[in-house]
């Protein structure tokens, strides 16, 4: 009992181990690769003196088992009780012996998805946990309520309005099925936001309630760092107080980028404010061809709108341009009209009001200079993360200089390593709700539970809600030729035309679909497109297939669902290089 008293005392990390136990291994290697120094003794080497140290330790710590870990005099455990100090991050400092017990095991700067969805895991995992969500007002001075992102701003606001202008167009069809007197049928843009703004909010306090369910403190204020586990929060009546955390999520999402023009922020919207518009935006100019403007520009042409897309250079940049190309071709024809090769100039105020009238010059490819009147004029031209005066830097966590994001490894560990990002700051990150969310808690089950896998950022599904939706899993077409070469690649396809567009003869030939397969791996498919109606909802099943690596001949030997969308992949015979037309000629 002297002696291991004594080892204890003499050494501030004490490992009693046996040379062949793995759990004693891992601990030795766990020390080592953070570069603890520790000493070590392994008792089935010390014979017969081994068993009786085990003894003194059983009696001592009531653990008879080994390894068996002191850090600075105190008992920490065996390897399971050492992992978990390793993974919240604890262990070195402990190691050291200058670990002091701060105010939160964890801290969540940013409650959008991803934050919300760590914190309350890292709850439910027993531990103390924080969140800080402060909205700053856009240049317009709309502001929202906690969620993020997506709840307020992003893809609950835009999928309702998405689902307006549908009905829209369900309603011109309508005739054809029967109902009378469709054409009075009229869209009421106050009506709508009223409804949508009423359910965001029924959606704030959703999340403020479970916060304090989960027994997670909230913070509405603006955090920044002190240091690596300080953070000063600032509330909007400008009162501020310190905390500190073991561990701090960086999740804090991004915002609306404004072009250096004249005028662009004293006149100009963004996606932050037309879902909060309380009049009809009215004639209406998107800037930017990604997903944010094609989206926001086929509702408001859905609820009946002059609105016109300026588009710099390409549509869906990063998106399968086929599928790009056709999503604007199907718009255009629908009354979207496109300023193609086209910059923003200046925007200056004609009258005021709400909306009032503003005038756009504007330069075209030739380097013509034209100018129009909208009514509103909304940028949608790209986000840039919320990085830049938080103190990170500072700090040394180290940021992507190219676009501001936050540099981490395969575990979402910054360069700081008690401090981790997730979700659209996150480099290299599909700027999505649900795989924010699930980094979060994958992040959360990592550091407090018993999980160790990474996040797998691979073959994320996603939809692009624009009049005729478009789902994709995989790679696009150019991405799998540059990689692989138009040999190794065969794309089955087909168009389609859905029951329900047969009887208002909607849209022949405008809803397609593509397999792309890697003959070189069995003709596994790489890449899954579709565009058509509920897209979203048929690419979240096959993602599913794909993430489990199937073939086209699986996609073959599946059966149909009839009469349905989806169907069509599961008899889709002609490929792209065959030559034969797949235009439908007749149902
Ligand atoms: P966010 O949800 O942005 O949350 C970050 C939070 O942190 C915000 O509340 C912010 O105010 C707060 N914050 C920032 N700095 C601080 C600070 N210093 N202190 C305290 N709080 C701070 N994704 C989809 O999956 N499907 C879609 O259909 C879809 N549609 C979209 C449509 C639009 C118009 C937009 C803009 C985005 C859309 N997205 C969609 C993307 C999705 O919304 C984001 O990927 C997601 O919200 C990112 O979550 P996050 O947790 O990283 O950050
Ligand atoms: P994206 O996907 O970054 O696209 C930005 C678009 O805006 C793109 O078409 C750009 O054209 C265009 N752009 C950027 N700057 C300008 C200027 N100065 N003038 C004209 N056009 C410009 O941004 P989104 O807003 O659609 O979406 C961002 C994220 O938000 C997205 O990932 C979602 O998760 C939600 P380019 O192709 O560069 O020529």
């Amino acid at each position: 009992m002297e002696k291991v008293q004594a080892l204890i005392r003499k050494n501030a990390v004490m490992v009693f181990s046996k040379s062949y136990c793995k759990f004693c291994n891992k601990v030795k290697d766990i020390f080592r690769t953070e570069k603890i120094d520790f000493h070590s003794i392994e008792l089935d080497l010390m014979c017969p003196e081994g068993a009786v140290i085990q003894d003194a330790l059983a009696k001592l710590t009531k653990q008879t088992t080994v390894p068996n870990v002191f850090l600075h005099g105190e008992h920490v455990g065996g390897c399971d009780a050492t992992v978990k100090l390793f993974r919240d991050g604890t262990l070195a400092e402990r190691a050291l012996g200058t670990y002091r017990k701060r105010d939160f095991d964890l801290v969540v700067i940013g409650g959008g998805s991803g934050g919300l969805a760590a914190a309350k895991e890292a709850a439910s995992l027993g531990r103390k946990v924080a969140v800080c969500d402060f909205v700053t007002p856009s240049p317009r001075g709309t502001k929202w309520g906690l969620g993020g992102t997506c709840v307020n701003v992003g893809c609950i606001p835009k999928k309702l309005m998405h689902k307006s202008a549908l009905l829209g167009a369900d309603i011109k069809d309508s005739n054809h099925f029967g109902w009378e007197k469709v054409e009075r049928a009229k869209h009421n843009w106050e009506k709508m936001a009223y409804e949508v703004k009423s359910h965001i909010l029924s959606l704030n306090f959703g999340y403020r309630s479970d916060l304090m369910l989960k027994k997670v403190q909230y913070y509405n204020a603006y955090a920044t760092f002190l240091d690596k586990h300080k953070l000063k929060l600032v509330d909007k009546n400008e009162n501020v107080i310190e905390i500190t955390s073991d561990n701090i999520i960086v999740a804090v999402g991004g915002r609306p980028n404004y072009p250096d023009i004249p005028g662009a922020r004293e006149y100009g919207i963004t996606s932050d404010d037309l879902f909060y518009l309380q009049n009809c935006p009215g004639k209406t100019l998107i800037v930017g061809a990604s997903y944010v403007a094609l989206e926001c520009a086929g509702f408001l042409a859905g609820f009946g709108l002059d609105v016109t897309v300026m588009v710099r250079s390409i549509l869906l940049r990063g998106f399968d341009q086929q599928m790009a190309y056709m999503i604007g071709a199907h718009m255009e024809s629908h009354g979207v009209k496109f300023l193609k090769n086209t910059i923003p100039l200046r925007i200056t105020e004609k009258s005021p009001g709400s909306p009032g009238e503003l005038a756009v010059a504007y330069k075209m490819c030739d380097g013509k200079v034209k100018e129009q009147q909208f009514n509103t004029v909304m940028f949608a031209t790209g986000r840039s993360p919320c990085t830049s005066n938080i103190g990170l830097e500072e700090i040394g966590v180290e940021l992507n200089k190219r676009n501001g994001k936050i540099a981490v490894d395969d575990y979402e560990r910054s360069s700081v390593k008690n401090i981790f990002a997730i979700g659209d700051v996150r480099d290299r990150t599909p700027e999505l709700t649900p795989v924010a969310i699930q980094a979060g808690r994958l992040l959360a089950k990592r550091l407090y539970g018993q999980h160790d896998e990474p996040m797998d950022y691979k073959m994320v599904p996603t939809t692009v809600f624009t009049p005729l939706e478009y789902g994709c899993v995989g790679y696009s077409e150019e991405d799998l030729i540059a990689l692989f070469g138009p040999e190794d690649i065969e794309v089955y396809h087909t168009h389609f035309q859905p029951l329900e567009f047969t009887l208002p003869e909607r849209d022949k030939n405008k809803c397609y679909g593509k397999l792309i397969c890697l003959k070189s791996a069995g003709e596994k498919v790489v890449g899954f497109h579709i565009l058509g109606p509920n897209a979203g909802e048929i690419t979240q099943g096959f993602a599913l297939a794909m993430k489990l690596n199937a073939k086209k001949s699986d996609f073959d030997d599946l059966v149909g669902i009839h009469p349905t969308c989806a169907e069509i992949f599961t008899t889709m015979l002609i490929s792209k290089a065959s030559g034969i037309s797949v235009e439908k000629s007749s149902c």
